[in-house]
């Protein structure tokens, strides 16, 4: 069995007072059994560590810098992260991809680098509207997922998730419909089974794009949706809770 992730993407939003928020509403609230992560900006990720330790909170990072350290002003390594409190890492988002030019290659060597220092990296995949149009949705999606675990060894793949997130309903308001989520989550799964079947039994996959709590329980009961990654619903405590207390 699978337990449902439900994680927030801060993005560039948030501020201290929004953590101490969810940190006494999270102290309080009674979840079903789920685990909840917040992707917060890197700079909040010690406060957040602190505030969260009496809730079912854990604490995850953005992104992070291949190298371990070095000459690379402004960039955060991984160590740097594990030493604030972060547990899990988003990579290959796509604001990533597209803002800031990161390429699959650029991709795999922050999954590498996660896994190297013990974070859980959140592997995010997803395509664009043209593409989907172009009914290459599966070839896109597959391709950025073989991408990374082609590359990687079987015991390093196991340590991954993995978030399907169409771009074309990332803070769009739009939705992927389940049928469509499910009908892409599926081909993840199917497709990692060829590497091995106990890995696509275990591997969690979450859904991204525009996720809310009115539409999370349709999303989360799809068999191959396994959690969520939350972006605008995660920004508002109450919202957020919702959709962590809809994925039971
Ligand atoms: C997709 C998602 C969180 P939103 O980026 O990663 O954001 O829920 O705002 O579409």
């Amino acid at each position: 069995m699978r337990t449902a992730l439900i994680a927030g993407n801060w993005k560039m939003n948030g501020s201290l007072a929004l953590v101490e928020d969810f940190a006494r509403t999270f102290a309080e609230a009674r979840l079903p059994a789920v685990e909840v992560a917040l992707m917060v900006p890197a700079p909040y990720l010690d406060a957040a560590r602190r505030a969260f330790d009496d809730t079912p909170l854990a604490v995850g990072a953005q992104t992070l810098h291949p190298e371990a350290k070095g000459a690379f002003t402004g960039e955060v390594s991984g160590d740097m992260l594990i030493e604030s409190g972060a547990r899990y890492v988003l990579v290959g988002h796509s604001e990533r991809r597209n803002l800031f030019h990161e390429d699959d290659a650029a991709v795999l060597a922050r999954v590498r680098a996660a896994l190297t220092v013990g974070l859980t990296p959140i592997l995010c995949v997803g395509e664009s509207l043209e593409e989907r149009e172009a009914e290459r949705t599966e070839a896109v999606v597959l391709g950025q997922v073989m991408a990374v675990f082609d590359a990687l060894e079987p015991d390093e793949r196991v340590r991954v998730i993995i978030a399907y997130e169409p771009v074309w309903a990332i803070g769009t308001g739009r939705t992927a419909t389940p049928e469509q989520a499910q009908a892409v989550h599926a081909a993840i799964r199917a497709r990692l089974g060829e590497y091995d079947a106990t890995l696509a039994e275990d591997l969690r996959l979450l859904y991204g794009g525009s996720m809310k709590a009115a539409n999370a329980t349709e999303l989360l009961t799809q068999p191959d949706i396994d959690g969520g990654l939350v972006g605008g619903a995660s920004l508002q405590v109450d919202d957020f809770l919702a959709i962590c207390q809809s994925a039971g």
